[in-house]
């Protein structure tokens, strides 16, 4: 792309590249690359038709975070007890042979499982995200089942629709009626807004924002219904029960797309508006017009959000939400339906880049979320395969994210677990490391992304050489393959191969090809996306009475047709307040946490708290308060607002345990239990207390 020469001599290029951020909007970026070595102005590609020249500020700031002076440059060895973070520097080498001398030594005295490779998505790339998968299966270490985010949109989605794609995201610029359910772009995936914004001018489309608290994509929408956390399945059977009610039934549509619409409509006669109220705390007036808005509205598309699903209740609530536009027909028309992800319209084929022709379906496999059960020896967890010895950690940063902390925290500072992490930074997972490795960045390994949020296929190259000795993740693993005698063709080839062959292999052009064409658009034509040939089930039909028994192990607390699940950690008199662990704006889970931009932005931690309930408990706006559980608490400060019922306590994050008054993070309140049927955590699920520090200081000295 373009050159420049600057007054002071440097010369600047422009690159297409692509943002690596675990984000559904995986933005098309311009990056400004300054004497070949550094990263100037990062801006999105206005010729991409969903990124639209709109990127988020975090990313715009990019520059920061790559030439940022904590960058992990060298390989560390851990030197004091774990946790102090005393390391000295030491060779690739000596990293590489001592983490493979030791995993070796472990899988001989343990058994191969007692080694967990675990990973998320701190990179969306292809390549250097699910490569640990092919060492994994390779070497027969333990296998992971991947839950901590999307697990019970997963489950909820495939119970009705059957399939992982929607109507094209560009749509909602189309639309008369956008309803965003249980998320918020604003902070979470701006491009949503942008869509949003052209249906606002173009054709004076409503917003409609369903969440708990006041959120900034609250603050832009027409109407906002400040549900209860964890009642989303009431509100959407309501709806129904009026567009029953009130003829706005699509019954030619449902006989043909639909399973049981009589049954359907039977078990709802009893879901009034009346019932939604009691559960949502919402007015009944309110629900009634939402519900004659969105029954009225033809062009009506529903973008749900991960968030109404972080709950017990989480895939009964997405299931009841993507039953709605079934029963008024909606999916049949332009811009109607309901989208939450576009996963499978790019079929891959990710058997050179997993490893999946090594896979053992014998070895044990072990819940992500439940990884403090599972370092603490939990025998729910581990079965009858061994205790885990040796973790290896790419892409993720446990003990801030995972739930229920305190416990996380303890498996890691057992003095029999020999940890490696990977990362940019000395994140608190890498401070209780054996081994720390420095890992590249995104402009500095080549890889390949498909975006969830829309239709792209991106190449995100090498633009810059990285600080110091950053290895990529599968640079890193290619020097383990060879010390364990891990042998897979996937290990020989550079990234830039194994970009080309998955490309080609799963039936798309190769790499060159696309970085010509800047990004390839895959979605899928009206009558796929639209579910005109037939819903993903093996009827074709939408599943109104879904057979949960063939999407988890926990399908018997299931309701048979769409309904509101009493499962929830609902408040009681020992525990009042409703806690919602939402996405802060200028952190992306905890990346970012690094920059001062951000963090200044930010604040600190806080607790949103009604004033109703502050007047009652003497809160003070700024003062602190403790929030707890049976799990432990938490000291933050309060802040009076937030627009959600009384009730309901909003923290958002996720914050570096350090930045918390007494080192305790959002994550000590959380759970890890699994949400049924095919488990996932359970992020805004939580029932706590609150007092104010002095009440709290009083109790405690008692
Ligand atoms: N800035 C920023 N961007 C991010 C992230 C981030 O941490 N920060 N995280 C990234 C990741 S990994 C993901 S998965 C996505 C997630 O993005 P989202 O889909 O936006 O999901 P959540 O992040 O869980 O939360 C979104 C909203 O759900 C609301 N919510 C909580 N409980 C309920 C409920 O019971 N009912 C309803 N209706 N709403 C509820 C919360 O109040 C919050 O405003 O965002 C990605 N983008
Ligand atoms: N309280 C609360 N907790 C939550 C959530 C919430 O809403 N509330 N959301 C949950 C959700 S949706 C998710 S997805 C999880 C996500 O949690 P994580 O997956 O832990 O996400 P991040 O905190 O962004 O950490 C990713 C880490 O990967 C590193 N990384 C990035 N790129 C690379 C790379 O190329 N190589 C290597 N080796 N490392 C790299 C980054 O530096 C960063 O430290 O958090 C969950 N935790
Ligand atoms: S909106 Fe999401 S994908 Fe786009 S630049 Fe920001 S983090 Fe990356
Ligand atoms: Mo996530």
């Amino acid at each position: 792309m373009g050159i420049s020469q600057h007054p002071d001599g440097m010369t600047s290029i422009t690159r297409s590249s692509v943002c690596p951020h675990d984000c559904p909007s995986t933005c098309a970026l311009e990056i400004e690359v300054i004497d070949g070595s550094r990263i100037g102005a990062v801006r999105g590609a206005a010729a991409n038709s969903y990124t639209d020249g709109v990127i988020c500020a975090k990313v715009s700031r990019y520059g920061e975070r790559t030439h940022h002076p904590e960058r992990l440059t060298m390989p560390l060895l851990r030197t004091g007890p774990k946790g102090s973070r005393q390391f000295r520097e030491i060779s690739w080498d000596e990293a590489l042979d001592r983490t493979a001398e030791r995993f070796i030594a472990l899988a001989a005295q343990h058994g191969a499982e007692t080694i967990w490779p675990y990973y998320y998505a701190g990179t969306m790339g292809l390549v250097q995200r699910d490569g640990i998968n092919r060492l994994r299966h390779v070497m027969k270490y333990s296998r992971q089942q991947k839950t901590i985010c999307t697990a019970v949109c997963e489950a909820g989605w495939l119970a009705g629709v059957g399939r992982f794609i929607g109507p094209d995201p560009r749509e909602m610029a189309e639309a008369d009626l956008i309803v965003v359910w249980g998320g918020n772009p604003v902070n979470t995936q701006v491009n949503v807004m942008t869509h949003i914004a052209k249906a606002r001018k173009a054709r004076g489309a409503k917003l409609v924002v369903i969440d708990p608290y006041r959120t900034g994509t609250a603050v832009a929408a027409d109407i906002h219904l400040a549900v209860r956390p964890g009642t989303d399945a009431a509100l959407a059977c309501a709806v129904m029960h009026i567009a029953f009610r009130d003829g706005f039934a699509e019954r030619a549509f449902m006989a043909k797309y639909a399973d049981v619409p009589e049954a359907l409509e039977a078990h709802l006669a009893t879901r009034t508006p009346e019932w939604a109220s009691a559960i949502t705390g919402l007015a009944v007036a309110d629900i009634e017009a939402f519900a004659k808005l969105y029954c009225e509205t033809t062009r009506a598309y529903i973008r749900v959000g991960y968030g109404f699903t972080r709950m017990r209740n989480g895939a009964a609530a997405m299931h009841a939400v993507t039953c709605l536009p079934t029963v008024t027909g909606k999916w049949a028309h332009r811009a109607g339906g309901a989208f939450w992800s576009n996963r499978d319209i790019y079929h891959w084929d990710k058997t050179l880049i997993e490893g999946l022709d090594a896979v053992d379906r014998a070895t044990r496999t072990m819940d992500m979320s439940r990884i403090g059960a599972v370092l603490t020896g939990d025998r729910r967890e581990l079965g009858s395969g061994p205790e885990v010895h040796g973790l290896f950690i790419q892409n993720t940063n446990p003990v801030v994210v995972a739930p229920n902390s305190t416990l996380v925290m303890r498996g890691f500072q057992r003095e029999d677990l020999f940890t490696v992490v990977h990362e940019h930074f000395m994140t608190e997972t890498a401070a209780m490391a054996d081994i720390v490795l420095p890992a590249t960045m995104f402009m500095e390994h080549d890889d390949l992304y498909q975006a969830g949020g829309h239709s792209h296929i991106q190449i995100g190259a090498k633009l810059i050489e990285p600080p110091g000795q950053c290895r990529s993740n599968h640079e890193v693993l290619q020097g383990l393959a060879i010390r364990l005698g891990a042998i897979h063709r996937g290990f020989e080839m550079t990234a830039a191969d194994m970009v080309d062959s998955t490309l080609r292999a799963s039936g798309w052009p190769g790499m060159a090809d696309i970085q010509e064409r800047r990004w390839l658009d895959a979605q899928p034509d009206f009558e796929t996306c639209h579910f005109v040939n037939g819903f993903g089930q093996l009827d074709g039909k939408f599943h109104f009475a879904p057979d949960w028994s063939r999407i988890g192990p926990n399908h018997a607390v299931m309701p048979k047709l769409p309904d509101q699940m009493p499962v929830i950690d609902a408040a009681q008199a020992d525990r009042p307040f409703r806690l919602v662990a939402a996405p802060a704006r200028s952190f992306l889970n905890s990346t970012f946490t690094e920059n001062a931009t951000g963090r200044k932005r930010e604040g600190r931690p806080t607790a949103l708290i009604h004033a109703d309930d502050a007047a009652r408990l003497g809160v003070t706006d700024g003062g602190l308060v403790v929030l707890g559980n049976e799990q432990g608490s938490i000291t933050v400060h309060a802040r009076i607002g937030g627009g959600m019922q009384a009730g309901v306590v909003v923290i958002e994050s996720i914050w570096p345990n350090a930045d918390f008054i007494g080192g305790r993070g959002v994550n000590t309140l959380t759970s890890d239990d699994p949400a049924p049927p095919l488990g996932g955590a359970v992020f805004h699920d939580t029932a706590v207390w609150i007092k104010t520090a002095s009440a709290a200081l009083a109790v405690a000295a008692e």
